[in-house]
């Protein structure tokens, strides 16, 4: 028997638990503004083996149709019944078992992240290494939310250029855009900065992002509308500024038709947003073999979700830096350890150890669950 056979994932048990993290600072989007993240950690039990996902849903359906409660509906009542029990010989048959759901992304990701680690617990290795990641540490950014003024948006920026991250990224909305865009330039010429509009405006508005050519951004994330591809490509047109889709790339098939369209020159990977690290390894090869740069997007994770994240941004085509930031930009204290920092030269290292290679602090854990079941 070979080792591969000899390491059959078992999944023994699942338990689920929503959780509720307060942020150290409310961050404001076109969205809305959030000041406590709202996620479910789903723990893998396989043979003594633990593994950990976290599904990044939000309480309501803002930035994603899905929410807390479909996530749990879905998963307790489609996903789990069809994996729990049974044994598979890689992450890859389990996936297959629930392939016959529609769409609820999150949800699956969730699950499929917690596989993944507890597959790489079991024969020893990281995650990093089990998904194909060949880097180290990882250059990373910062996601800074709408702010009252320039003055106070100047003040973050600064804040976090201190802290070593070698990239801005800034939300904007109608009426929030080129005076913040303008202010920063002003001060900073050469940083590496770039906006996130999460889908704030329509075609009426593409002056303004004309406008933006002029100031050297990286990429104009996700202007228009959220389930948009063709518009992206009519805009994208007139500017010199690559767009980056986010919301709209839904699976590798999304990603073909983005780039087919020419209606993006970057993405934006979420694996939650696209059902899992194994889509999200398509979009990123697609992307590789077209020379189409990509980035791992952040969902505000705990440390868990981060250190999933970090993982996967460690594969060689997420050539931009990441939305992944310290812990302590998010959250007095991780659930993990240890927490995630970044270094004065803006990287991330990615974790070594099996698996996704932090301990999670169960009486933190424990502290901010509002409910659990287990399976
Ligand atoms: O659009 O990238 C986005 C957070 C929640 C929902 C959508 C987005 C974001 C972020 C946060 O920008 C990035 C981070 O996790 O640091
Ligand atoms: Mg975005």
């Amino acid at each position: 028997m070979t080792v591969e056979e000899d390491l059959l994932l078992l999944i023994d048990r699942i338990e689920l638990r929503h959780v509720q993290l307060e942020l150290v600072r409310p961050f404001e989007t076109s969205l809305g503004v959030e000041t406590h993240e709202e996620h479910i950690i789903v723990r893998v039990d396989s043979e003594g083996a633990t593994g950990w996902g976290e599904c990044v849903v939000e309480p309501l359906p803002a930035y994603s149709p899905e929410t807390v409660a479909t996530a749990w509906h879905v998963l307790t009542d489609a996903i789990i019944p069809s994996v729990l029990g049974k044994r598979f010989p890689s992450v890859s048959e389990a996936l297959d078992t629930w392939s016959w759901v529609r769409g609820h992304h999150m949800a699956k990701a969730g699950l499929e992240a917690a596989l993944w680690d507890v597959h790489a617990t079991q024969k020893q290795v990281s995650l990093s290494n089990l998904l194909g990641g060949t880097r180290t540490a990882v250059d990373v950014g910062v996601s800074i939310g709408m702010q009252e003024s320039t003055e106070s948006m100047l003040a973050e920026v600064s804040t976090y250029l201190q802290q070593g991250y070698g990239r801005i990224k800034i939300k904007i909305a109608p009426g929030k855009d080129l005076r913040y865009i303008e202010a920063i330039r002003q001060e900073y010429p050469d940083i590496a900065l770039q906006v996130d509009a999460n889908s704030a405006y329509t075609l009426a508005d593409a002056d303004i992002f004309k406008a933006m050519d002029n100031y050297g951004l990286m990429l104009i994330e996700q202007p228009l509308g959220y389930d948009d591809i063709y518009e992206h490509a009519l805009l994208q047109r007139d500017l010199t500024t690559p767009i980056c889709l986010d919301e709209s790339i839904h699976s590798v098939g999304d990603a073909h038709t983005a780039l087919t369209l020419e209606s993006c020159r970057v993405i934006n990977i979420k694996p939650g947003r696209v059902g899992g690290f194994s889509e999200s390894i398509k979009i990123h090869d697609l992307c590789a073999a077209q020379g189409v740069p990509v980035w791992h997007g952040g969902m505000l994770e705990s440390g868990i979700g981060r250190a999933g994240n970090l993982a996967l941004a460690s594969l060689p085509n997420f050539t931009l830096p990441g939305d992944i930031s310290a812990s302590r930009r998010y959250f007095t204290q991780d659930i993990v350890d240890p927490e995630f920092i970044v270094s004065p030269d803006g990287k991330m290292t990615v974790p070594t150890g099996p698996g996704i290679g932090v301990h999670v602090l169960e009486e933190r854990l424990a502290a901010v669950t509002v409910h659990t079941e287990e399976f």
